[in-house]
């Protein structure tokens, strides 16, 4: 159809597209018009709108309103993020499995279960004499710890999710000369770090984002590590003892054969020997648990790789894994310390019963059935705009 202003200027030809309430992304009634795009031209039909009295959407709103007509969770809703923001394949592929609504039946499932073990200990509180007691009590003992193992497993699949949602850090530190900037480039597969004989020669961390495996990996080159008066190498170090802090995984770099002291005051994360220059020592053989490789020839450089995403905890059963979010993940330890505390509080029947409601709660606002408005706010703001 014809586009035209109010004057009946012809701006654009596309098509008017109408969803009549229910069957929209919203659930209202949406009209979508389709230009040609181009930046001009679209702008022309925008100005044309907001003059007929439309408004531009504010960041989230479209989803927000999903939200509130009940077409997403709170879950699906910030899944809808995820999957424009996603970093790599396997990120967008759990994003659209949480949007689809995944994640939240996982949770929906736990809470149910919670609630069901509520009602039987309410139950109980209102008729604290019967004789049926005891039964009660194991039956419910037996319950929670049920629940409490589910959990676990969500939480689990929900921390290797978290991991593709941020990308793992792989922080290289070593002393200087052992080849880390050389490692960086091999692993990027392009020459990014400078690379020189001289020792001292990364000044700065240098982050290069790879995939390995479809997930994202952010690796970080550092300055090697030694005594040094010189200024801006000292700088430069604790820049690596800043990048450490931030690390995943930290590939502690040595060169086969040569003795350097092992480093030291490093984090307390999962930590990969890397024994690097193989190819100038035929034979060498890598401490246990250490891996040998080249970053000339790129020997040992698969396994390297393997070995970074098991450090991480990633495990390539993929299907199971959930894209949570910091938020979720902090509702879910709740949600396990509250059922924790209620084991230990099966004596007691009505501390029990409120350890059980606590963890409800904090269950209840992954998918947002009792989200305070600022949460709300707090979530759509992240979005970008419109969407
Ligand atoms: N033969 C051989 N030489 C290597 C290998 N990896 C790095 N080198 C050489 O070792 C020297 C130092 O490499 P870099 O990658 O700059 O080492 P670095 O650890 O980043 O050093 P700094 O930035 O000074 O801390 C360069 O001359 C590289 O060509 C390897 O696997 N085999
Ligand atoms: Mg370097």
């Amino acid at each position: 159809m014809k586009f035209r202003d109010a004057g009946g200027q012809l701006l654009d030809e596309g098509i008017a597209l109408y969803f009549p309430a229910p069957h929209s992304y919203t659930g209202e009634d949406v009209l979508e018009l389709h230009g040609h795009g181009g930046p001009v031209v679209m702008q022309m039909l925008l100005a044309t709108c907001l003059d007929s009295g439309a408004r531009l959407a504010e960041p989230g709103e479209f989803t927000r309103r999903a939200l509130l007509e009940g077409r997403l969770d709170l879950a699906q809703a910030e899944a809808v993020a995820d999957l424009i923001d996603a970093a790599s394949r396997e990120a967008a592929r759990c994003a659209l499995r949480s949007l689809s609504g995944e994640f939240s039946a996982a949770i929906e499932a736990l809470r149910m279960a919670l609630v069901e073990l509520r009602a039987l200990t309410e139950a109980q509180l209102d008729f604290p004499e019967e004789e049926l007691d005891e039964f009660h009590r194991e039956a419910s003992a037996r319950r929670l710890v049920a629940v409490r193992a589910a959990l676990d497993q969500v939480l689990d699949q929900s921390r290797q999710g978290s991991l593709l949602r941020s990308g793992i850090h792989v922080v290289l530190a070593g002393s200087p000369n052992v080849g880390k900037s050389s490692l960086l480039n091999r692993l990027a597969g392009e020459e990014r770090a400078i690379v020189t004989p001289i020792p001292g020669t990364t000044r700065d961390a240098l982050r290069e984002p790879i995939h390995i495996e479809g997930v994202a990996v952010i690796l970080v080159d550092t300055a090697g590590l030694r005594t040094s008066s010189d200024a801006i190498e000292q700088l430069g170090m604790a820049r690596t003892q800043q990048e450490l802090g931030r690390a995943d995984v930290v590939l502690a770099v040595y060169e086969a054969g040569s003795d350097l002291p092992p480093l030291r005051n490093l984090p307390e994360v999962a930590r990969i020997e890397v024994y690097n220059k193989v190819d100038l020592r035929p034979g060498f053989e890598a401490p246990q648990g250490a891996i040998a490789v080249s970053a000339r020839t790129g020997e040992g450089l698969a396994e390297l790789r393997r070995a970074i995403l098991s450090a991480a905890g990633w495990s390539a059963t993929g299907e199971s894994v959930f894209l949570a979010r910091e938020r979720h993940l902090r509702a879910l330890s709740a949600a396990r310390t509250h059922l924790g505390r209620a084991a230990a509080e099966q004596a007691r029947w009505e501390l029990f019963a409120e350890e059980l409601r606590l963890a409800h709660d904090h269950l209840a606002t992954i998918t947002g059935a009792f989200s305070a408005d600022d949460l709300l706010g707090e979530i759509f703001s992240r979005f970008c705009i419109g969407k």
